[in-house]
């Protein structure tokens, strides 16, 4: 092509000697002088245009007081998570132990020794603060290669010579978590089995296929594990899993068709596909499925394949974006080594690849109110007609709810100004450390609403209005773990409150319209929403007032007392509230469960450290999800979540009770690795070190508007730490945002006392955007494959 052309012109030169020419010539020379004036005009006109706007300079992203230093520390402090460096050192060790025999997570099978995970140990309570403090990993290998077969758990020390730390801890090689090379084996086996015996039967009733199937598959969703306590086989090493198939079309969860294999393994054996449901009937195994179709004793169903959902992106006329924040004076926060500094609060962050979101050593004005604030674990009971819906018994660790924290869109997740953090952690499919981008955000929110706010025009010696505006910090991360989104965050008011909030989104998973109306609504043409309950358990380790608390409530009774003031004959009695203040001696005593007849304040204190009108100055935990667990105790997978039975334990913190709640929780019922209601004794917890275990709940009926993907209102829950009778008033008042009018004498003009009101002088500055998430696509969306 270029060389053509470049003939053409050659020739074209050539011509120019004609004299017709010159008059073509001069006609083309005016157009190129007309085009060319037009330009100058226009660019004229546009740099007059860009002069206006760029007199407004961008806002400073951090003010010159503040640090946003994001990169991993050289020698971590003692609650910062696994660094890169940390997990390569482990890896490089590990790898290195011959006896261990440790394949690389590319070659890891069921049968092989390979590294499950690897999770910061926490320092002792008592060293914590000491920086010469050793820092320790949990290392959890699945060895199967082993002649018996166990989860073997290693405790790594890290230092300068890296070297294994006390004895090592065993685990029943069935109670392991989903793994995913277990799971991708799981699948890769039904799906065959089932093709291989019944395609032909599945192609009839759903018109799709699971191999092989363009447009019209079929496949699996919402697995549901199946317990040797629950199949009655304990002590043999028995694992089941549930696989409900679904059409695979967007939302596949609200795509059942009423057909499951119940998957087996044994030991380290190849999973054998077991019961199988379908159409409500039970077979003993995919032959018998089959051979009782080809008699005619099967009751077919015939589910049309669903149609592709239609995705209304047009572009409205006239749309309008909604408000966005400003920082006009630049981040009032620091953050470095996972660690947030605001003029208020100081904390710690991070997070555990087990349980999730972790904050440690969180100060007010540098009083320490939480040492340690964690969630422990998620449980979500389904209920429904058919195998897998109702034995869809979840404790989310079984996935490691850490690893699920990804990354938050601006805009959407997080506001645009929040700092964005990676987390780093280690993972099963890689021999390498692996990061989530972006996972965790912190930013600073304007709640548009008054913290306190009073108006008294007639005061004395002046009227007055006085107000502060409820300005946030709040660290947020995602999980979402299979259908459902979990919104954590942990917000920091002024006042000395912090809340610790989670909120649900995502796609309900759902039973075959027959389950239907005893455990759901009908909520598309094939689906029933099903029943189910969600339960977080957070560690609360409070230190009020120094280590030594104790916990008392504060309960609102009925006061009848005589009314003096009577002049009636005969004496009546006057009724008001009172308070009685109830001590609790023993953890068994301050097992709480919420009681409509007994309303009381919960309050952390330390005896010694009283007010000067001789208060205990102390801090209240109020809940905003407290929820009664309705399945009796002791039944199913009940026990596996004693939490759930008390909306708040009171316990003496022990280095022995770390969490609540294990990643062998799902399959460990024949004995519990972790039994949270063996934390409850007789143990005294006057003037002791406490932990609250908090939990939150709710019980979600699901309904159309759920769909199609859930909304956020009316699904959070939280709960609050409240100053009482701890600081001698509001700490916040008078400070950065207040704002007071007032007259200073009876002839000066109304006076408003406040740091800076003046307009915004600067635009927002460049920020991570949606388009930013397009640079590493993959990493954010994986690629279709079909
Ligand atoms: C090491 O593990 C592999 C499986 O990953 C196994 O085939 C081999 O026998 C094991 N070697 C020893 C010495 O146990
Ligand atoms: C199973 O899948 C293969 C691949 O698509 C297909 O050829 C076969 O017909 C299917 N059904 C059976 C019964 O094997
Ligand atoms: C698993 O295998 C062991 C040893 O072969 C056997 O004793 C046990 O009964 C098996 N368990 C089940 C549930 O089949
Ligand atoms: C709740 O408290 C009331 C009043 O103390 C008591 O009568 C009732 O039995 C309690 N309910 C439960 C479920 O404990
Ligand atoms: C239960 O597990 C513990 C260790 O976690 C072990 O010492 C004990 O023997 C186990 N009990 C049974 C009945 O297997
Ligand atoms: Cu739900």
């Amino acid at each position: 092509m270029g060389e053509s052309y470049g003939i053409m012109t050659g020739r074209s030169v050539r011509k120019t000697k004609d004299p017709r020419c010159w008059q073509l010539l001069s006609l083309f020379l005016g157009i190129i002088c007309l085009i060319l004036l037009i330009t100058v005009i226009v660019l004229a006109v546009q740099k007059k245009e860009k002069e206006q706007t760029s007199t407004l300079y961008e806002c400073k992203q951090v003010s010159d007081q503040r640090i946003i230093d994001l990169r991993e520390p050289e020698n971590p402090p003692n609650f910062h998570d696994l660094t890169r460096n940390e997990i390569a050192r482990i890896f490089n060790f590990m790898f290195a132990q011959e006896t261990l025999n440790i394949t690389q997570p590319s070659k890891a099978s069921l049968g092989s020794n390979y590294i499950y995970a690897m999770e910061l140990i926490l320092p002792n309570k008592n060293d914590a603060f000491q920086s010469s403090t050793t820092r320790k990993s949990l290392v959890t290998v699945f060895e199967g290669a082993n002649p018996n077969p166990v989860v073997t758990e290693y405790c790594v020390e890290l230092k300068s010579q890296i070297q294994f730390c006390g004895s090592t801890r065993s685990i029943t090689f069935s109670f392991r978590p989903i793994t995913i090379p277990e799971y991708v084996f799981i699948l890769d086996t039904v799906i065959a089995e089932a093709n291989k015996t019944v395609g032909n039967i599945l192609k009839e009733s759903y018109h799709g296929t699971p191999i092989n199937c363009g447009k019209t598959c079929l496949g699996v969703e919402n697995v549901s594990p199946f317990a040797a306590v629950i199949a009655g086989v304990e002590g043999q090493n028995y694992r089941g899993l549930w696989v409900p198939f679904v059409q695979l079309m967007e939302p596949r969860n609200l795509h059942p068709v009423d057909f499951a294999v119940l998957a087996t393994i044994n030991g380290t054996s190849t999973p054998k596909a077991d019961t199988v449901w379908y159409n409500g009937q039970l077979f003993e195994s995919l032959d018998d499925f089959k051979d009782k179709w080809e008699k005619n004793q099967v009751s077919p169903l015939k589910i049309d394949f669903p149609k592709m959902p239609i995705h209304e992106d047009v572009i409205k006329e006239n749309y309008q974006r909604p408000p966005i924040e400003v920082e006009p004076d630049g981040k009032r926060y620091s953050i470095k080594d996972q660690t947030v500094t605001s003029d208020h609060w100081k904390f710690s962050f991070g997070i555990s690849p087990t349980h999730g979101p972790q904050l440690y050593d969180i100060r007010y004005k540098g009083n320490l109110i939480v040492y340690e604030l964690g969630l422990q674990e998620i449980c979500v009971f389904y209920s429904s007609s058919e195998p897998f819906g109702r034995f869809a018994n979840y404790f989310d660790s079984v996935v490691m709810i850490g690893h699920y924290m990804k990354t938050l869109v601006p805009g959407i997740d997080c506001p645009y100004h929040a700092t964005f953090i990676d987390a780093t952690f280690m993972s099963e499919t890689s021999n390498t450390p692996v990061t989530n981008k972006k996972a965790i955000c912190v930013f600073e929110h304007n709640t548009a609403s008054p913290l306190r706010r009073h108006h008294a025009p007639t005061e004395t010696p002046s009227g007055y209005f006085e107000g502060a505006p409820n300005v946030v910090l709040v660290l947020r991360m995602i999980a979402t773990l299979v259908n459902y989104d979990y919104i954590f965050e942990f917000i920091f008011y002024q006042n000395g409150a912090m809340e610790t909030k989670v909120s649900a989104s995502g796609i309900i998973a759902s039973s075959f319209k027959s389950a239907g109306p005893k455990y759901g609504f009908q909520v598309n043409d094939q689906a029933i929403g099903t029943l189910h309950n969600h339960f977080f358990n957070f560690k609360v380790d409070l230190d009020i007032g120094g280590t030594q608390n104790s916990y008392s409530t504060y309960n609102v009774e009925v006061d009848e007392v005589p009314n003096a003031f009577s002049k009636a004959d005969s004496s009546s009695n006057w009724f008001q509230e009172k308070i009685v203040k109830v001590d609790y001696a023993t953890e068994r005593e301050a097992a709480y469960m919420f009681n409509f007849s007994n309303p009381k304040y919960h309050i952390f204190y330390n005896e010694n450290n009283l007010d000067k009108y001789n208060n205990p100055k102390a801090y209240r935990l109020l809940s905003k999800g407290f929820v009664k667990k309705v399945l009796p105790e002791g039944v199913g997978n009940e026990p596996g979540s004693p939490w759930t039975r008390y909306q708040m334990a009171v316990t003496k913190r022990k280095e022995i009770e770390p969490h609540s709640s294990s990643k062998f929780a799902t399959y460990d019922g024949e004995n519990r690795t972790v039994n949270f209601e063996a934390f409850i004794g007789e143990e005294n917890i006057k003037n002791e070190d406490l932990v609250a275990w908090v939990t939150l709940g709710v019980h979600h009926i699901p309904r159309t508007e759920d769909l199609p993907i859930m909304p956020t209102p009316g699904n959070d829950i939280s709960f609050l730490l409240l100053p009482f009778n701890y600081f001698p008033e509001d700490p916040s008042v008078g400070t950065g945002d207040n704002i007071r009018l007032q007259y200073d004498n009876p002839s000066s003009p109304l006076k408003i006392m406040a740091q800076k009101l003046n307009d915004l002088t600067c635009k927002p500055p460049k920020t991570y955007s949606v388009e930013d998430l397009l640079k590493e696509p993959e990493m954010f969306i994986d690629r279709p494959t079909i």
